[in-house]
């Protein structure tokens, strides 16, 4: 398994193109939209317009890796660290992390991002 490393310039998206090869021993079953089609042919020719329609819009300046797993190696994201959580510990960091952070399609955030001025 490789771990690749989010930052404020690089986005890595993990993906399995040619079958649904993905971390199930550290995330459990893979979600059904990971094994589709369209997210498996997608993923690779438009990666940010997949990553919009899950919600995530990344600017220009933020370089998008994608990774085919295959069924030697499997990779996981690790999310960019949010701001605002200098305070916070490790296990509170790990307790905002969820699958998506992991496979790429979403960000780590908290939940009180937005509300709070
Ligand atoms: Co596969």
């Amino acid at each position: 398994m490789l771990v690749v490393e989010n930052t404020a310039q690089v986005h890595n998206l993990v993906v399995c193109t040619l079958c649904s090869c993905y971390p199930w021993s550290t995330l459990g079953l893979p979600p059904v939209w990971y094994k589709s089609t369209a997210y498996r042919a997608r993923s690779v020719i438009d990666p940010r317009g997949v990553l919009r329609e899950f919600g995530l819009e990344l600017g220009n300046e933020v370089e998008v890796r994608v990774w085919d797993s295959t069924a030697d190696l499997r990779y996981l994201v690790l999310p960019e660290r949010p701001t605002g959580t200098e305070h916070m510990s490790e296990a509170e960091l790990t307790a905002l992390v969820t699958r998506d952070a992991m496979l790429g399609v979403a960000k780590v955030s908290l939940p009180s991002e937005g509300i709070h001025s």
